[in-house]
């Protein structure tokens, strides 16, 4: 029995994005919460602690209870559903928080990146790219706008497609946006706000980034990349179809 429709394969398709909402049981959160408590250094029953507070990863991803909200619930299944069962490497999704900020202005970001691209502090090694098929962002808390919301541009991996067709993988500094979207065309971004248990998708060449926390709340997110397990042999190809290695997705 398929956890997808078609209509909301189709909406993956239009958007490169797709919001699900309770893809996690109350204990999945539950669970998913106690750990990241495990490392965050604030007292968890006073919110005026949590101000500018940290690490941003207080444990990894392989914790089993962050793994959980990937493999125990339909999210990973979900995925293969769209790229193709077997087809992608059973990982996990890090956590990514952001501590609300004591400075309170918030504008709204005016630009994303794709991941992938090398930067001097990132880790990713110069003249390389990562080649995600897709990705999943999972939050274990309630998260407003404004208060870190993860920030996508929808549509825009079609804009990258169509950029990539004539241009090499690596001529994306960085993975900005600039390179993409000429001076004064980049649109305007869409904030996923929702509650503890959503989680929404992502292209793996969807224009993304963080934002600013001015809420209470601590925006705990876990982000999980996911590249097929034969990207190595494709992510230089130029392909004339852009759902070639989608098998799920017509
Ligand atoms: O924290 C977020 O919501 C996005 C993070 C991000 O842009 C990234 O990890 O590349």
């Amino acid at each position: 029995m398929p956890h997808l429709t078609p209509e909301q394969k189709a909406a993956f398709k239009a958007n490169g994005a797709l919001i699900i909402r309770n893809a996690l049981t109350p204990a999945q959160i539950r669970d998913a919460r106690d750990a990241l408590w495990e490392g965050i250094a604030a007292d968890r029953d006073d919110p005026e602690t949590w101000i500018d507070a940290g690490p941003r990863v207080p444990v990894g991803g392989d914790h089993p209870a962050i793994r959980a909200t990937v493999h125990d619930s339909p999210l990973f299944a979900m995925m293969e559903e769209m790229v193709g069962v077997d087809a992608l490497p059973k990982g996990s999704a890090g956590p990514h928080l952001v501590f609300p900020a004591s400075d309170k202005s918030w504008s709204m970001p005016e630009r994303g990146h794709l991941d992938g691209y090398y930067t001097p502090t990132n880790g990713v090694p110069e003249g390389t790219v990562g080649y995600m098929s897709i990705n999943v962002t999972i939050y274990v808390e309630d998260i407003d706008e404004k208060g870190g919301c993860f920030t996508y541009w929808p549509g825009s991996h079609n804009v990258a497609y169509e950029y990539f067709k004539t241009r090499s993988l690596l001529s994306v500094q960085g993975g900005i946006s600039s390179d993409v979207f000429p001076a004064g065309t980049f649109p305007q971004g869409q904030q996923f706000s929702g509650k503890a248990g959503d989680a929404i998708f992502w292209h793996g060449q969807m224009f993304h980034t963080g934002s600013k926390n001015i809420n209470r709340n601590i925006r705990m997110a876990l982000i999980g990349r996911f590249s097929r397990k034969d990207a190595n042999d494709i992510r230089f190809e130029t392909c004339g179809d852009q759902w070639a290695h989608w098998e799920g997705i017509e």
